[in-house]
């Protein structure tokens, strides 16, 4: 922990006292200068200070930032975020959670950018994501399951960061389209993207992408999309604090993914059901290769979409788009 963050973890503690230079400088053994280029770095970064003479410095305000350090503060993990990897401007943080999990990184290590310059969704299809305004994170998993079982791990992700929006913002209900859609009032506010990187019956890591609009407002979406996104900003009328809402679903997806491990996806299956909007609907879906048209009649314990046609017959679809018609 550098010097900077040390004293930033000081005045955080302090809980709106004032901190005293002298005191700092004293007990981190470095002259008054220092701290005062110290506080001058922080104040930099966004946050803000009051000087109240003869007392110190008291901390007025944080920055609506992603530095580990503001996660870090809200962290209650024990393994899912306790590595970060922070960048002002990635191409697709997906390319450097692959490379990282090559070298060994340890479950749970997550890849933030501000910003992604080559952010993509399925089929290489392009993610927007512009500067400070979402969560544009990786996170590698390593569970013990195989390459089989983890093709429902998405579905699990999907339960576990709906989960935490509705714990932060009471009045926000995102609806989980199949399979990595996140919506609220149709339009979507959370995509996921899950990449495996495995053996034949072994998985080595999974690469899971999630990207969530937090805090644009209508003019911030390109001419593209502004018609099928949304952010949580806009849904809950708030200001989002990302660093916040990245801890609460570091901590919800550490928990669902142990009961994923220990018990299978079929003890999370209910939670996907009731927090679902595509089960019942009529839908079309577009797959590599056809499209199909009936009721979403419901998902099988590893998570694969049953779709009832008009002739009766029931069709199984692993992957593909959902519209709901
Ligand atoms: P998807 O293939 O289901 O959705 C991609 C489609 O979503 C695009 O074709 C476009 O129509 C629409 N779209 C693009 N950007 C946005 C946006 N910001 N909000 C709403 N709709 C949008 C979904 O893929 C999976 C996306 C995962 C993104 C994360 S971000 C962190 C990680 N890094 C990375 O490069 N991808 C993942």
């Amino acid at each position: 922990i550098s010097m900077k963050d040390e004293i930033l973890r000081r005045l955080l503690a302090a809980n709106g006292e004032a901190v005293s230079g002298q005191e700092l400088a004293d007990t981190l053994n470095v002259s008054r200068t220092a701290i005062w280029k110290h506080m001058q770095g922080l104040q930099e970064e966004g946050y803000t200070f009051e000087t109240v003479k003869k007392k110190g410095y008291i901390l007025t305000g944080v920055p609506n930032s992603l530095s580990p350090m503001q996660i870090e503060l809200f962290l209650n993990t024990e393994r899912f975020g306790r590595t970060i990897h922070h960048f002002d401007v990635v191409d697709s943080t997906q390319t450097i959670a692959h490379k990282l999990a090559q070298e060994g990184a340890p479950d749970g290590t997550i890849v933030i950018g501000e910003e992604q310059t080559a952010g993509r969704g399925r089929m290489a299809r392009p993610w927007e994501s512009a500067h400070g305004t979402g969560i544009w994170m990786t996170i590698i998993v390593r569970p013990d399951v195989t390459p089989q079982q983890a093709s429902s791990y998405t579905l699990v992700v999907a339960v576990a960061v709906s989960k935490a929006i509705k714990a932060l913002y009471k009045n926000v209900e995102p609806a989980i389209k199949w399979p990595n859609d996140l919506l609220i009032n149709g339009k979507k506010c959370t995509g996921i993207l899950t990449e495996m990187q495995a053996e034949a019956d072994c998985v080595q890591a999974l690469l899971v992408g999630i990207g969530i609009n937090a805090n644009q407002v209508e003019a911030d979406f390109s001419p593209e999309i502004a018609d099928i996104a949304t952010s949580l900003r806009l849904a809950a009328g708030e200001e989002i604090n990302r660093a916040a809402l990245v801890a609460t679903i570091l901590q919800y997806l550490e928990q669902y993914t142990e009961i994923f491990v220990k018990e299978s996806f079929t003890s999370i299956k209910k939670e996907w059901e009731q927090a679902s909007c595509t089960i019942g609907q009529r839908i079309e879906v577009t797959t590599i290769r056809e499209r199909f048209e009936g009721v979403a009649s419901g998902i099988t314990d590893e998570g694969v979409l049953q779709l009832r046609q008009d002739d009766g017959t029931v069709r199984t679809i692993y992957s593909g788009d959902v519209r709901i018609i």
